[in-house]
């Protein structure tokens, strides 16, 4: 089918004269302006805007492709999305990168300056807002019908500041200059209720009336996911919150008052002002609520909406219509689809249970007790009446099953409510979301088996069918072709061609070249070009990097210990051979997690400190770039020698950055843990530097008593480091930290602190042979194929998903 048919358009052309005619057509009528007076930014906006142009008209051919197939349709629900910047990618997945390159310069540009105005939109706090990413990349790639929702937050993830006071927060306006990259799409709007009453219908026991108390609507605009290689480009949809017309009072606003004017205005567009940077604090939670609320009433309605432009019914509903739950902030999309079932639609309760159950599916992205949602039922009350009652009888037809098959297990009913009673009564959505959804996932093996084995261990006993693993996986485009293009045309150049871009576990076959001494020198040189493009450290030290969000069960106070064991063993022997080591810091901590700030603040003073010191300086060199983000992990992660992966075991649930880095050639030092326990398998045990203690040590030091201060009375050199730190030379904060250590040490620190040291000992010991260095780090990349994104996007499709993909024509 020609889309343009009857539109008049003209095809767009593919040589480097018709790019640059529609990228000057695009200055003078989309933008306004003409070449003599264009700036940076004017030429920017058109470049992305002529590109998007390209891909449109693939998104419309994809459109078409799907409402003529009428497939069955994945839809990812996610509170965040770490998009990444736009045009590089689009450029690289358009085929245009040759062409714009050329076009711009005809404006007086290069495309280097233009894409350093390319902001990204920061809609995520780390690993799972990223994972979402890289999943709509895969799922456009693999030609899959989906589109991702999510919010369009003003103001993203905070921009960080970091000096030796430690993290500065400062809000991310990342949208302040336009964002040329997605499409308002205002008559696909929805009106969104919360509080109110709910009334009952006479002569219905299930059916309700709710009177919401506040209505919001929420407008989409969407931004457009290609795929690689491939036709199809998907989009990812993001909602914003809108006042009503009714809810600015003019009269007031005649009368000279202001700011009452438009005070419910203000409220009900707050809703997506800001993206949650933490997911623990105790403020502004029913703001949290209503966000989480919003995202899934306006996204079940689209979904609903686009069900039934070729459907009728609700028979084969569950049949073209998956939703996966990115960890539990969607989850009231379970009591959501039940109300518009029941109440609106008039289905019979049992028959709205079960297309409810075999539509969703949920993904759990953690271990932490702490991380796991749950809201005090008296805010679900005032915010979501209805939603509340459900919930209840949701949960009562739950427990009658769990009774019928435990009968007097009232401490396993208990255990497993929906409604926590410890306390003030809860909503638990980790429950809520197991209960309703016909698979839970976990993302890398030790977590699911985890999930199994503790935190859900009574549902899996009930429903041990429900219950999968699938490790996660990152896009090979962003991580190594777009961040590491040396080291991609060097892949490419040996596997004799790109085809390991679309199909990463290609790239075994570069064990072969492991050996090959000129290609090993190639290798070493580009790692050594991309610590000079960098340029955080001397390119011939061992960089060595720990990028990823603040948190102490990560254990950037063990890395720290490190530093200063380093440091006191230079100081004790100047003249020693040591190795010169960048040990390069990046990552944010919640604003108000103020342990993990206090940590920041500690190895940005000792950085200082370091610097200062002509003795240690020449060897060792601590750097702490601000405002990670994932423009800033494409230019770490290609420079990096060394993967911190440090985290105890058991906590982290699998990391990202860990694949990352190892496709990077970055080799990994790290516990059993998440999904390091993989990587090693893969890339192997002598390719990986382990340390420490398993997940079930872990758990079995904790049960037989844990004492910090054993560790520190019993090991002189962790003894120094911590009396340092405590010694009162970094203030305050190294006092906190240390006393944090000595006191509790929640995340058992002191008792890897030997294993890890000695694991960095065996570093070095590599490090000084560069030969069997440069074969560790080409085997790393040759055995981490497996960590493609689209092959966890391939295993949700066929375990979860079920879903075929759909290809779209190629234009003729
Ligand atoms: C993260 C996990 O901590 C990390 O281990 C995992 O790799 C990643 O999800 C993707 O699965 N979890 C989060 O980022 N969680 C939240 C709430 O942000």
């Amino acid at each position: 089918m020609d889309l343009r048919q009857g539109t008049g358009l003209r095809k767009l052309g593919k040589t480097a004269d018709e790019f640059q005619q529609d990228l000057l057509s695009n200055l003078f009528y989309r933008r306004g302006t003409t070449v003599e007076s264009a700036s940076a930014r004017d030429a920017y906006e058109t470049l992305s805007l002529t590109v998007r142009d390209r891909l449109a008209e693939r998104r419309a051919r994809t459109a078409a492709a799907h409402y003529a197939s009428n497939p069955r349709w994945v839809y990812y629900l996610s509170a965040e999305y770490l998009l990444g910047a736009q045009l590089e990618q689009n450029l690289l997945y358009s085929g245009t990168g040759d062409l714009a390159a050329e076009a711009v310069k005809a404006l007086g540009f290069s495309l280097e300056d233009l894409e350093d105005l390319d902001v990204e939109p920061g809609l995520g706090n780390g690993g799972l807002g990223r994972l979402a990413a890289c999943l709509v990349d895969s799922l456009a790639t693999r030609d899959i019908p989906a589109v991702g929702y999510g919010i369009r937050y003003d103001l993203g993830i905070f921009r960080q500041i970091i000096t030796e006071n430690g993290q500065t927060e400062l809000p991310d306006d990342w949208a302040f200059h336009g964002n040329p990259w997605e499409f308002p799409a205002p008559d696909d709007r929805q009106a969104v209720g919360f509080y109110g009453h709910t009334e009952p219908i006479p002569g219905s026991e299930t059916r309700k009336i709710w009177v919401p108390g506040e209505i919001v609507l929420g407008e989409p605009s969407h931004m457009l996911v290609p795929g690689y290689g491939t036709e199809t480009v998907n989009i990812v949809r993001l909602w914003s919150a809108k006042a009503s017309e009714a809810s600015f009072d003019l009269s007031r606003f005649s009368a000279g008052q202001y700011a009452e004017a438009v005070q419910e205005a203000v409220r009900a567009e707050n809703i997506s002002k800001v993206l949650y940077p933490d997911d623990s604090t105790e403020l502004g939670r029913e703001l949290r609520l209503k966000q989480q609320y919003f995202l899934v009433s306006c996204s079940l309605r689209d979904i609903v909406r686009r069900f039934r432009l070729r459907n009728e019914g609700w028979d084969t509903f569950a049949e073209k219509t998956v939703i996966q739950l990115n960890d539990t902030h969607p989850t009231i999309a379970i009591p959501e689809l039940m109300r518009l079932l029941v109440d609106e639609y008039e289905l019979e309760w049992d028959r709205a249970w079960e297309i409810t159950r075999k539509t969703f599916a949920y993904t759990c992205h953690t271990l932490l007790p702490e991380a796991l949602e749950t809201w005090p039922v008296r805010m679900f009350e005032k915010l979501l009446p209805r939603h509340l009652e459900i919930i209840y009888l949701i949960n009562m037809l739950f427990l009658r099953e769990v009774e019928a098959r435990f009968p007097g297990d009232h401490d396993r009913l208990r255990r497993m409510s929906i409604i926590g009673e410890e306390g003030e009564r809860r909503v638990r959505m980790a429950h809520l979301a197991v209960v309703g959804t016909e698979a839970v996932n976990g993302v890398a093996e030790l977590h699911s088996k985890l999930l199994r084995e503790t935190v859900l261990d009574d549902f899996a006993e009930l429903w041990p069918a429900k219950f999968q693993n699938v490790t996660n996986g990152v896009s090979p485009r962003r991580f190594i072709k777009i961040a590491n293009p040396r080291l991609s045309d060097l892949i490419t150049e040996g596997l004799g061609g790109e085809g390991w871009l679309r199909d990463l576990d290609r790239l075994a076959e570069l064990e072969h070249l492991a050996g090959d001494a000129s290609f090993a020198e190639r290798w070493q040189s580009i790692k050594r070009a991309n610590k000079v493009d960098l340029g955080l450290g001397d390119p011939d030290s061992l960089t060595d990097v720990m990028i990823k969000r603040f948190h102490e069960y990560k254990r950037q106070q063990l890395k720290l210990l490190h530093v200063i064991t380093l440091y006191h063993r230079i100081r004790a022997n100047p003249g020693g051979d040591w190795i010169p080591r960048t040990i390069l810091f990046a990552g944010k901590a919640a604003p108000a997690y103020h342990a993990a700030k206090d940590i920041i603040r500690l190895i940005a003073t000792v950085a200082a400190r370091i610097e200062a010191d002509p003795v240690v300086s020449p060897y060792l060199k601590v750097v702490f770039p601000s405002n990670y983000n994932v423009t800033l992990a494409e230019r770490i992660i290609p420079a990096a020698d060394l993967s911190e992966q440090i985290s105890l075991a058991g906590k982290e649930a699998s990391g990202t950055g860990n694949m990352k880095l190892a496709l990077n050639g970055a080799i990994t030092i790290g516990t059993l843990d998440g999904a390091n326990i993989e990587i090693r398998a893969r890339v192997g045990a002598e390719n990986f530097f382990l340390f420490g203690m398993d997940a079930y040590q872990a758990a079995q030091t904790r049960i037989n008593g844990y004492d910090p201060r054993h560790f520190y009375e019993h090991d002189a050199e962790l003894r120094a480091a911590l009396d340092t730190l405590a010694s009162g030379i970094f203030g305050d904060v190294g006092h906190r930290v240390a006393g944090s250590l000595l006191g509790w040490d929640e995340y058992l620190t002191l008792a890897d602190y030997r294993g890890y040291i000695e694991a960095q000992e065996e570093v070095e010991r590599a490090w000084r042979e560069p030969a069997r260095w440069t074969r560790m780090s080409i085997l790393n990349t040759a055995h981490s194929g497996f960590f493609s994104a689209d092959r966890t996007v391939a295993d949700y499709a066929a375990r979860i998903w079920r879903v075929a993909p759909v290809p779209v024509q190629h234009e003729d």
